[in-house]
Order: structure tokens, then sequence, then C-alpha cells
């Protein structure tokens, strides 16, 4: 029986489905003595340093989590779980931690982008159980802006490289913490998390050890989903983002499988966007929350949720705010969520009065899941001018010249699945996003959906100037080489595509395969 500590700030659906697929039972926290009657306890953290302390002070919970890590049993801490064992966090100055190890919790300082996002290597440091039937060059999911800096280089389990060298788990007798998300890394992951499960595991060095460690480039599979005239949930797939072909929704498989059969492919993340969300409020729309349930069961990388998250006034005249709609999704098994067209409408008003409220959707939901937890999608059009002077935009001049031979253009931001254009530009939205707590930018480009004639590189570029976040390319993918492109002519640290793979005109492991040897992936 493993005990479970979850302080309801975010997705421990993941933790529980991976451990119940290793034929384990989790028991939840729900009393201070659960803590002290516990065997094996995992503690998966997310969101943010303050507001963890504060919920467990709240709770009562430290003391009887202090008085179990000094009981020698079994404690595995992950991302947020594993910092809270220090004494402090630069991201909440003055909050204690648990102070069971000594140093502190440091942001990163470092030329590129943050949060750290993505699959990483692992360097050991020292034998531990928790390496069992690993060759010790795997790759596990990352996603954090925060990274221990311990005082004591002894605890130090795995270090990682990302600008610079961080600790990347600890291990102190029977008490073990990982950075990175085993739950959300593969098989692999699992495999760690088996170990930690296991009884009188041993303790072993893997037999490799890379003398340093990499971030790959992700490849994200994208699941545009709605319900077809006839009332399933299907996923659809636009040209230019018309779903339709003969008056009908293109209907290209069914969520839940798709999505399994990406996970089995190798896809580094999986991205649903409910495209209809704008006009349908997801609360109401339970399949949606169903198709993340059945997912997170057995896929094991990270899911994005995007589509309608926004606040909301129901028929009855109940409010939602966008939080809520948010948490929804979360305990439904999401990583992150996406915001498309309230972003939009956010930023605006930011730009406007220059003054950040505290109330949007961007900055409650980061606030409270951290920023690693919030995605911006845009749906971005081309506007072509002559003279950059023409309009109060961000233009660029760029190699491929308009109809009439205009050599500028912008990109003009897009609300409501790209219906409605709206007096701001792509690069503008995407640097106001991240004053307000984005954390990674969902690139798409409406002129390239579908297409399959590559990705904007212009486009790309432009945004990724203008943000210290990551970025997702995104719209246009067509063959293996336009991966390489995007990876090697621009610094996006992902490029999602949809219509090849649910065309099966290239799977995922060919696009991996194509990259082996040219740019960092997760093999
Ligand atoms: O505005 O917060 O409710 O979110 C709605 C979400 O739905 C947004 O993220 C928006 O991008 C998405 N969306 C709305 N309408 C459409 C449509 O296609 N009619 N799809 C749509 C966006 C674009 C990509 C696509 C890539 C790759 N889909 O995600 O998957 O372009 O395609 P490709 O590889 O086939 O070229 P809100």
């Amino acid at each position: 029986m493993i005990t479970l500590l979850d302080y309801g700030a975010g997705n421990v659906r993941s933790v529980v489905n991976a451990i119940e697929s290793l034929g384990e039972t989790v028991r939840p926290v729900n009393s201070p003595e659960d803590i002290l009657s516990a065997e094996r306890l995992v503690f998966p953290g997310v969101g943010a340093f303050g507001s963890m302390m504060e919920i467990l002070e709240a709770r009562e919970y430290v003391a009887p989590l202090k008085a179990y890590l000094q009981s020698s049993r079994p404690f595995l801490g992950i991302c947020l779980g594993m910092q809270a064992l220090f004494e402090e966090s630069e991201e909440a100055p003055g909050v204690p931690g648990l102070g069971l190890m000594k140093g502190r919790v440091k942001r990163f300082t470092i030329g590129e982008a943050v949060p750290h996002i993505g699959w990483n290597g692992i360097k050991a440091r020292q034998p531990s159980p928790l390496f069992n039937g690993l060759r010790g060059d795997e790759k596990f999911y990352f996603v954090h802006s925060y990274h221990l800096a311990p005082d004591d280089p002894d605890v130090i389990l795995t270090a990682t490289d990302y600008g610079y060298e961080f600790a990347s788990a600890v291990q102190q007798g029977n008490v073990m913490g990982t950075q990175f998300h085993p739950e959300k890394s593969g098989a692999h992951g699992k495999r760690i998390l088996a170990n930690f499960l296991a009884a009188d595991t041993e303790a072993v060095t893997p037999p490799r050890n890379p003398q340093t460690t990499t971030l790959a480039k992700r490849i994200i599979a994208c699941l545009d989903v709605r319900a077809n005239d006839q009332g399933d949930l299907v996923v659809t797939k636009g040209d230019q983002y018309d779903v339709r072909e003969e008056g009908q929704v293109r209907n290209l498989g069914l969520p839940v499988e798709l999505a399994q059969r990406y996970y089995d492919e190798g896809a580094d993340e999986i991205t649903f966007l409910n495209i209809t969300g704008f006009r349908d409020f997801p609360l109401e729309d339970m399949p949606m929350l169903e198709v993340l349930k059945q997912t997170s069961r057995n896929v094991f990388v990270p899911l994005t949720i995007g589509g309608g998250i926004r606040d909301y006034t129901d028929k009855n005249g109940r409010t939602y705010s966008a939080l809520e709609v948010a948490s929804e999704y979360f305990r439904s098994g999401a990583d992150k969520v996406s915001i498309g067209s309230d972003a939009v409408l956010i930023a605006e008003d930011y730009l406007r009065t220059g003054q950040k409220t505290g109330q949007s959707a961007i900055e409650t939901i980061s606030h409270v899941y951290g920023s690693q937890a919030v995605v911006i999608s845009v749906d971005p059009r081309r506007v072509y001018v002559a003279d950059p002077g023409d309009v109060p935009h961000r233009t660029i001049e760029t190699a491929s010249p308009g109809p009439n031979g205009e050599r500028y253009c912008w990109y003009q931001c897009t609300i409501k699945g790209g219906r409605e254009g709206r007096e701001l530009d792509a690069v503008s939205l995407a640097a106001a996003c991240e004053a307000l707590g984005a954390g990674e930018i969902l690139l798409n480009c409406i002129d390239r959906d579908g297409t399959n004639a590559g990705f904007d590189l212009e486009l790309i570029n432009a945004v990724k100037a203008a943000v210290t976040i990551p970025v997702i390319a995104s719209s246009g993918a067509g063959c293996e080489a336009h991966f390489e492109e995007v990876f090697t002519r621009t610094t996006a640290e992902s490029a999602l595509a949809a219509g090849i793979f649910h065309r099966r005109e290239i799977p995922i492991g060919a696009v991996k395969n194509y990259l082996q040897g040219r740019v960092e992936i997760r093999p």
C-alpha cells in the first residue's frame, strides 16, 4: 500500500495512474495521522513553493511529515515534493521548507529558456535502488523554473545540465526525491517508480553515466477535438482552420485511441485542443474531461489541454472562473492548460492599461499551478504591408513577399478559432503573456496549418526573439526535413504536428529516426 500526499494543487492523477498501472494500491492522505501511519510515502508536488507550504501548514501536515522523514521509512518526493525537503526557496522568500536537507532552492539564472521544460538526461552520483534496470543514459521529463542547491554534495543522487549543472535528484537513506517527473517519463519513469515501490531493492550504479546531458527537442502530437454533426467527439483537422470537407466535420479518429497510438509511437507530449471551446463551456462538456481521464490512465507523457479556458457564466447565472475550469482539467489528468482566445483579450487589456490585475486567467492559474502549467496558444494570420510605418504593429521583413509584392508583414492575432481578427500582433501578444506569467507559447500559424508546406520560420524567429519562455513551433509540418529545419533555423524548443500523424503519412518514429544524429531528441 502506497500513501500519497495530495495537497490539491495539481496533477496527482497521473502519479496515481502510474502507480496503479504497476499493480499497487494508493491511499490518499486525508489527515495528519495518515502520514504518521504510512509505510511508503509519495509526495508529488506541483505549483508554487509558497502556496504548497501554506497548505501543508494549514492542514497540520508539517510536523507529521518531519516525523515521517526522520523515521527512515521510504519517501519519494517528486518535483516540488522534493524541493520541500530543503530549508527554503527563492520562489517564496521567508517561507521555511521542511528542512530535512540543508540548502535552498534557486531560480535558474541562464541564457536558455526558463522554465526548463522537456526531456533531459541524468548523471548518477551515487548507487540507488531507483536505478535498477536503467542503462543510465535515458531521458526524463522535467518542468521547473527553480532547482536545488544542496549544501551537502553527498545528498545528490543525480545531476543534470541546463545552462549549468544542477542537482536533479537527491537521496539520503530511504528519503529520495526527483526533480523530474517519473510518472510522465514513459517506460523509464515507470521503472523508477517500480523500483521505489519494490521492497528491499538493491542499490546499483547504472552501467552508463553521461559526461554531460542535453535537453531534447520535443515532438508533440496535437489532436484537435470537437463534436461532429452526429454529436460524437472526434479528432478532426483543418486546412487553414477549416475542418469541414463536403460540409461534414472531418473525422480522423477517436481522441483516446489516437493519443494512445502516439504515446506508443514515441510522442514526447500530447496536446488536445477542444476547438469549439470558445462557444461550448468545457465543464458542461464532460466528454472532454472523460477523454483526459481515460488517456491519462495509460499515457505516461505530459498532456496539455486547451479550449474554453476563461471565466464563464452559465445559463443559470452561475459564474465559473478560468481557474476553476483549469482545476477541473488538472484533476482530470492534464499537466498543462492552453489558453487561446482569452489570452488575446487579457493581453489587449494589459497593453492598454499597463496594469496587471492579478485576476486574469493567466495570472490566477500560474499563481496556483506555476507558470509551467500555462501555455498560450496563438492563432496568427499574416497581414502584408508595403511599409512597416503603415501599421502600429510589430512587422518583419519577409522573404516571401505578399500578393502585391509587399515586403513586410505582421502576424495578426485571432480569437474564436481564427474567426475574428484583432488589432494585436502575435509578437506583442507573446511578450505580454510572458510578462503576465505564462510559461510556454504554442505558436500556430493559420496560413501554414494543414498545408504541409513547412513551419513559418519567420514567425517563429520573431516570437522567439521577444520572449524567454519556450516556444512550440506549430502548423505546416509536411515531411521529416521540416522538423530538422525548424530545429536548426530557429531556436524553438519543440515542434508540433497533427495532419501528417493522423493521416499516417509520416509516423512519429520516422521523424525521430530522421532527426537522430542531427538534432538532440529523446530516442
Ligand atoms: O480559444 O481558448 O477556446 O482555444 C481554442 C483552441 O482551439 C486554440 O488553441 C486554437 O488554436 C484551437 N483551434 C480553434 N479552431 C481551430 C481550427 O482548426 N478550426 N485548431 C483550432 C488549431 C491548430 C494546431 C494544429 C497545427 C498543426 N489547430 O493546433 O494542430 O496547426 O497542424 P498541421 O500539422 O496539420 O499543419 P480557446
